[in-house]
């Protein structure tokens, strides 16, 4: 009986700990949208956790999840959060003050996230510290002590005859004022835990409304390039249905970065600050770098992680500023050999010295396509930097360059494993067929992508099952800095199961590896093959 009552008492401290914390952070939320974007209490909660994920988890991760980490996490958190509730509330039972307690020092966990957050002001904290209040009260509210308990201080209670039941005969005496009182709790909790649900939810959304710093980027006016990029001609792309555009659209240009929201940033409060091993320290607003003659290039961005056949990959055409102009006003010193380029968010990204101040176009950006960068591609500034993985060199946000020397300073992922000297290595996919497709017997045409930023694309081949390697035909290439497009045409494929294997050579005659390695430390190798069937 006894037992019977405390399992019952602990599940309703359980509850009353999910309808506390539901509340907490859905009207935190939705008051985090009216303070700004670092007030989000599961935000700031699941961005706090990022930087201390150990190496080890986040290359499977980021395969494992692809585009879909963010709200995972998210949901990880908030159900960690939830789930960390219903424990505490659970060990009330009877302890009411002692679960009050560890709840409220739960509470201020999200509480500190929000101020750890890089932009964070104190006024920040404030919509977390009023959810923490109404779910401590709505937690009080729940574990109220049930109206009947004593005769003595009399009450409706007693109309159901309970007056005799104290103690272990409670449950058999009580029956309908406990189903009345359980009643009465559960309608309240679900009341409560609705009401959060329902907060988060539109919190959420306004979040998205909000969040998106379209406004400011549609407020943007790009000038006309002082240097246009050629234009595209049509025989870079291959003709084979289904392989992607040459020019990878805004919207479909991969993301990769450690924030779960883009900051939003107006141009206006935005500036460069060049410092560390100079002789002359630079600072540039937005206007300065929109009154500079700014040149248009078409370039991919690689990432290291892209796994063999993966699609971290994009071209775009970028309008910026040469950092090689840049860093010639700051004047670094001999003794310098890197640049530490900081973001607003506070990812930083190593770049050797030699790679921004040789010939290549490397770009502060502020444009994308024909039009500002989207936030989420770095508004409204960015480095893009040919030939170098994105992790050590495409900082987002950007707000610094710091000259300096590997010997002195790392940046956010060499500080987790990965290889400071990152140049990308020569890779191919197969984009089509589609990997388990099912064609046609017979006739078979093939197509894809392979770079080899600053070196060129020499060759692609392709082999079908355990046949000769053949030679693709290539499009046209655009620059050294660019993706090629191949086309393979086979005859005769036999009905059945077939696989498709592709490797590129640069113009240096590096062969694309047939040896499987993961990304960490600097990309994965291996040649990218695929199944399909004939009919
Ligand atoms: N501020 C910031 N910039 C960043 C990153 C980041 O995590 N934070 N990730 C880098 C990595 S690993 C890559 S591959 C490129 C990806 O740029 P994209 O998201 O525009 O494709 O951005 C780089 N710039
Ligand atoms: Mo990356």
């Amino acid at each position: 009986m006894i037992r019977r009552h405390r399992d019952r008492r602990r599940a309703r401290g359980a509850a009353a700990g999910i309808a506390a914390a539901l509340l907490l952070f859905g009207s935190a939320e939705l008051l985090a949208r009216a303070v700004g974007p670092p007030a989000a209490p599961l935000l700031a909660l699941g961005q706090t956790l990022i930087p201390l994920a150990p190496a080890a988890v986040i290359g499977p991760v980021i395969d494992l999840l692809g585009h879909n980490d963010k709200p995972v996490l998210i949901a990880c958190t908030g159900l960690a959060a939830l789930a960390l509730g219903g424990l505490l509330g659970s060990l009330a039972h009877g302890r009411t003050r002692l679960a009050m307690m560890l709840l409220t020092i739960a509470g201020l966990v999200p509480v500190t996230a929000v101020l750890l957050q890089p932009n964070a002001r104190p006024a920040d904290a404030v919509p977390t510290l009023v959810g923490l209040v109404l779910g401590l009260i709505a937690f009080r509210l729940l574990l109220r002590p049930p109206l009947r308990k004593s005769p003595l201080t009399g009450g409706p209670a007693h109309a159901a005859g309970a007056s005799a039941s104290t103690g272990a005969s409670a449950s058999a005496a009580g029956g309908p004022v406990r189903q009345a009182d359980r009643r009465q709790f559960l309608r309240l909790a679900g009341l409560i835990g609705a009401a959060g649900a329902a907060a988060v939810a539109a919190g959420q959304t306004v979040a998205s409304l909000v969040q998106d710093a379209g406004a400011a980027v549609a407020r943007l006016v790009l000038p006309e390039p002082a240097r246009k990029a050629a234009a595209i001609p049509a025989s870079a792309s291959i003709d084979v249905d289904g392989v992607v555009p040459f020019v990878t659209d805004r919207t479909d240009f991969y993301r990769i970065d450690t924030v779960l929201a883009p900051p939003s940033i107006e141009p206006a409060e935005w500036s460069l600050r060049i410092h560390g091993m100079v002789d002359n320290e630079v600072t540039l607003t937005m206007d300065d770098v929109l009154d500079l003659p700014l040149e248009e290039h078409h370039i991919t961005l690689t990432c290291v992680s892209n796994p063999v056949g993966g699609d971290l990959v994009g071209t775009a055409t970028w309008l910026g500023y040469p950092i090689r102009a840049l860093l010639g006003r700051a004047r670094p010193r001999r003794e310098a050999d890197m640049v530490l380029s900081h973001s607003f968010d506070g990812f930083t990204a190593s770049t050797p010295l030699p790679a921004l101040t040789d010939d290549r176009d490397a770009l502060l950006a502020v444009g994308m396509n024909g039009g500002p960068l989207p936030p989420e591609h770095g508004f409204p500034a960015r480095l893009v930097v040919p030939g170098l993985y994105g992790f050590v060199s495409a900082t987002k946000w950007v707000t610094e360059l710091e000259v300096t020397r590997f010997d002195e300073k790392t940046a956010y992922w060499t500080d987790r494993g990965w290889d400071a000297a990152a140049p990308i290595l020569v890779a191919s996919r197969i984009e089509v067929p589609k990997p388990l497709a099912t064609v046609s017997a017979g006739d078979l045409r093939a197509g894809g992508t392979a770079w080899a930023q600053r070196s060129r694309i020499e060759r692609v081949e392709v082999r079908l099952d355990d046949g000769d390697w053949t030679e693709a035909t290539l499009a046209e290439e655009v620059t050294i800095d660019t993706w090629r497009q191949w086309r393979a045409d086979f005859s005769e494929v036999e009905p059945g199961s077939h696989t498709l294997t592709v490797r590129a050579t640069d113009k240096d005659g590096n062969v694309q590896t047939a040896k499987r390695r993961d990304s960490i430390p600097n990309s994965a190798t291996g040649h990218h093959h695929i199944q399909f069937r004939a009919e």
